[in-house]
C-alpha cells in the first residue's frame, strides 16, 4: 500500500510537469516543451506535454489526495495511482492493441508517464458529437474477451490469479463504487443529484423493495465475485477512439470482481446513445450486439485453447460462465443506468439534451430501463431478448 509522504508528494503545476519530464529524459535536450493541465474527469491532473521542435508528446496522469470532482473535503488514496499504473502494465500484456503504452511510474508522486493519445477522440464527446466509431464495438469485444479470460483463474492458473488477487486490493475505490453504484441512489442519500421534475420517478424507485433486493444481489456479487481483473469503470469517458482504433485509459478502479461488471458498464454507455441518439439508434444496437458477439466467440476459443484447468474445459461449464457473465452484465447495465441518471456522477450523454422535456423523458427512460435490466436479468436470456427489452422501452 503507498503511503502517503508530505516531503515527497506534491501535486504538480504545468511549470513544474515540464521540470519533471526534462529530469527524466522523455525528451531531447533541446527540446522546446508546452504543458497543458487537460484533466477533466471526476478525480486526477492530467498534463499534456509537447515538443514543438520534435514532434513528440507525453501524458503525465497524477492522482490527487482528495476527489477533484468534490474537493479536498474527500481525501482519496494516492495508491490509485499504483493501481492503476499496474493494471494498464497487466491489460497492455493482455491487450496491447487497445491499451496506452506506461512510460514511467511513480508511486509517492502518484504519477505515471504515459503515450499521448491526443490524436483520438474521448469516445463519450465523438458520440455526443455525432460520430458512432464503427470499429469500437469489435475492439471493445476482443478487450473484454482477453482481459476476463487472460487475468481468470482458467487463464491464469489459480496460484498466479490469488497473487494478482492480492496485488489489486483496491478497497478504497471499491467502496466509491459499492456507495455511488449499489446504495446512495437507492435511497434519499446527500450524493444524489437530479432535477427536480425526476422527483416521482426517483421516490418511487426509493420505495421499490423488489428492486432493492435485486441491487443487494448485484452488490454482493461485486463484493464477493473475485473473478477476473476488472477495469472497474469501463464508461466511454475511459475510451480514447477513433474510425480505426480504440485505446482504454484509467483503470485506477481495477480489482478482482465479477466478469459482468466491466461488460454491463459497456453495455450501459452504449445504451445511453440508444436512447439519446435517434439518427444512429440502429448503429449503437448493432454495437452492443457486437460487443457481446465478438466476446462470447473471443472468450470461447480462449477458453478451449488456453484452459489451465484440464477438467474445467468443457462446453457445458463454458456455457455456464457465458449465461452468468451475461445476467451479472444485464444487472450491472441496469445499475449503471440508474446511478448516472440520478447519482453523484452524471454523463453528458443525458444531461447535454438542452431541451427541458426531452431530457426528462430521456431520463424517466434511463431509469425504466435501469429497473427492467436489473429485476428481469434472469428471464431475458439471450441477446436477442435483450435487445428486444431496450426496444420496447426506448
Ligand atoms: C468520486 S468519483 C465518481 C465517479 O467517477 C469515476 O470515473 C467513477 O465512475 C466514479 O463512480
Ligand atoms: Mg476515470
Amino acid at each position: 500500500m503507498t503511503v502517503l509522504n508530505p516531503l515527497i508528494y506534491q501535486p504538480l503545476n504545468e511549470k513544474t510537469a515540464i521540470k519533471k519530464a526534462l529530469d527524466l529524459k522523455l525528451f531531447p535536450e533541446d527540446a522546446d516543451l508546452t504543458c497543458k493541465e487537460i484533466g477533466d474527469g471526476n478525480l486526477n491532473l492530467v498534463f499534456h506535454i509537447v515538443d514543438q521542435k520534435h514532434n513528440q508528446s507525453i501524458i503525465i496522469k497524477q492522482a490527487l489526495p482528495y476527489a477533484k470532482v468534490v474537493g479536498e473535503s474527500w481525501p482519496l488514496t494516492l495508491h490509485r495511482a499504483k493501481i492503476e499504473a499496474d493494471a494498464l502494465k497487466t491489460f497492455g500484456q493482455i491487450a496491447p492493441d487497445y491499451v496506452p503504452k506506461v512510460y514511467y511510474t511513480d508511486d509517492q508522486l502518484a504519477i505515471t508517464v504515459m503515450e499521448d493519445l491526443s490524436h483520438l477522440s474521448i469516445a463519450r464527446k465523438g458520440f455526443i458529437q455525432g460520430e458512432t466509431f464503427p470499429l469500437i464495438s469489435l475492439h471493445l469485444g476482443e478487450y473484454l474477451a482477453k482481459t476476463l479470460f487472460f487475468t481468470s483463474d482458467y487463464g491464469l492458473g489459480s496460484g498466479a490469479k490469488k497473487v494478482q488477487v492480492q496485488k489489486f486490493i483496491n478497497t478504497e475505490l471499491c467502496k466509491i463504487t459499492e456507495d455511488l453504484i449499489f446504495t446512495d441512489p437507492y435511497f434519499d442519500a446527500e450524493t444524489n443529484e437530479f432535477e427536480e421534475g425526476l422527483r416521482p420517478a426517483v421516490e418511487e424507485l426509493w420505495k421499490d423493495e423488489e428492486l432493492k433486493f435485486h441491487v443487494n444481489v448485484l452488490k454482493k456479487i461485486f463484493l464477493t465475485d473475485a473473478e477476473v481483473l476488472l477495469h472497474g469503470d469501463l464508461h466511454t469517458g475511459s475510451m480514447f477512439a477513433d474510425n480505426q482504433q480504440t485505446k482504454i485509459i484509467d483503470p485506477e478502479f481495477a480489482f478482482y470482481g465479477p466478469a459482468g461488471f466491466d461488460i454491463g458498464q459497456v453495455f450501459a454507455n452504449l445504451l445511453f446513445q440508444i436512447i439519446v441518439n435517434e439518427k444512429h439508434r440502429d448503429v449503437f444496437i448493432q454495437h452492443v450486439e457486437t460487443v457481446w458477439n465478438v466476446f462470447q466467440v473471443q472468450f470461447s476459443q480462449l477458453w478451449e485453447k488456453e484452459n489451465k484447468e484440464p477438467l474445467a474445459n468443457t462446453t457445458s461449464f463454458l456455457h455456464y460462465h457465458l449465461a452468468k457473465y451475461f445476467e451479472d452484465a444485464l444487472g450491472y447495465t441496469g445499475c449503471e443506468l440508474i446511478r448516472r441518471t440520478i447519482g453523484l456522477a452524471h454523463v453528458a450523454d443525458l444531461d447535454s439534451i438542452q431541451d427541458e422535456q426531452t431530457r426528462l423523458a430521456a431520463k424517466q427512460k434511463t431509469l425504466e430501463l435501469g429497473k427492467n435490466l436489473i429485476k428481469k436479468r434472469k428471464e431475458i436470456r439471450d441477446l436477442s431478448e435483450f435487445i428486444r427489452t431496450v426496444k420496447e422501452i426506448v
